[in-house]
């Protein structure tokens, strides 16, 4: 029952209970879909895997984006489990804290090219070895923020990583149209997450999203998690190549 009943959707991103991946897991699960979910390495193991017990007929599987082996090693297993796959959330990011603090011109060659990797390559990289697996169309999602668009104070690099990353959704939706596959990414608010976490001033952002967002609020991480259920339904079967807001409308005046 629900409307992702007999749907199998890969879930890459949960790193704790407050990740957005997680509050998109749970949407998913109430909607029936078959989850598999990644952690990035040992380190997280064991939270993830406490966490995905607590969704049945789940399984977990090891990936560290970066590693184009490990990312092989996903689809083969996703291909033994499940055979088809009909979704794919890509809830991903990573910058050094040092280039989230200061003056964007002070970015180093090797922190730009780590946050372009994991959060901007690594969802074609996914995309590639993932796509062949949805031989009855799919839909594939992933999390961009505002400072792609706009200089954000603090956001620096990972805000021209997600600038990438929102140009990637077009270009392999574009791609995979053809086959069924739609591709699109959610913009969220801010979220208190451990990712925020590494962004500094990150409470005077909450504060003023409060004070100025047209519904008056915070963004609530369950928000997401049903905008990225709707984008991985049939509801959404007309939407590819899009950024969503789910910002309580804080783009629109900010
Ligand atoms: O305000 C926010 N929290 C917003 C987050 C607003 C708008 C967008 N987003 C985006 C983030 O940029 C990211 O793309 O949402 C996505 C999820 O972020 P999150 O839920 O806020 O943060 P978190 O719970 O930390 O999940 C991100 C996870 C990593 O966690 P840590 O904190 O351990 O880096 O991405 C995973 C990891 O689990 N990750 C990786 N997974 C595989 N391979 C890798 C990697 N190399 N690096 C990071």
């Amino acid at each position: 029952n629900g409307l992702l009943a007999g749907k199998n959707m890969l879930v890459m991103g949960v790193a704790n209970d407050r990740s957005i991946a997680w509050a998109i897991a749970q949407s998913l699960a109430a909607q029936g879909a078959r989850l598999a979910f990644t952690y990035e390495n040992e380190r997280v193991e064991e939270r993830v895997r406490k966490l995905a017990d607590t969704i049945s007929g789940s399984i977990l599987l090891p990936c560290n984006v970066t590693v184009d082996e490990e990312i092989e090693g996903l689809a083969d297993q996703i291909r033994e489990s499940f055979g088809v796959l009909h979704g794919l959330v890509h809830s991903i990011a990573f910058a050094k804290t040092e280039e989230l603090e200061g003056m964007f011109v002070d970015t180093s060659r090797a922190g730009f090219a780590l946050a372009h990797d994991i959060s901007a390559y690594s969802l074609t990289a996914v995309a590639q070895r993932l796509y062949p697996l949805m031989t009855e169309g799919g839909s594939i999602m992933t999390m961009t923020y505002l400072g792609a668009e706009r200089a954000l104070r603090n956001y620096n690099v990972m805000g021209v990583a997600k600038a990438a990353l929102e140009a990637s959704v077009r270009y392999l939706a574009a791609d995979l149209g053809p086959h069924g596959i739609r591709v699109n990414a959610v913009s969220a608010g801010p979220i208190r997450t451990l990712a925020a976490k590494g962004i500094k001033d990150f409470n005077s952002i909450l504060r003023q999203v409060e004070e100025k967002s047209p519904l008056r609020k915070t963004t609530d991480a369950s928000e997401v998690g049903d905008t990225a259920m709707f984008l991985l339904s049939h509801l959404a079967r007309g939407i590819t190549g899009e950024v969503i807001y789910c910002d309580n409308g804080y783009n629109i005046v900010g």
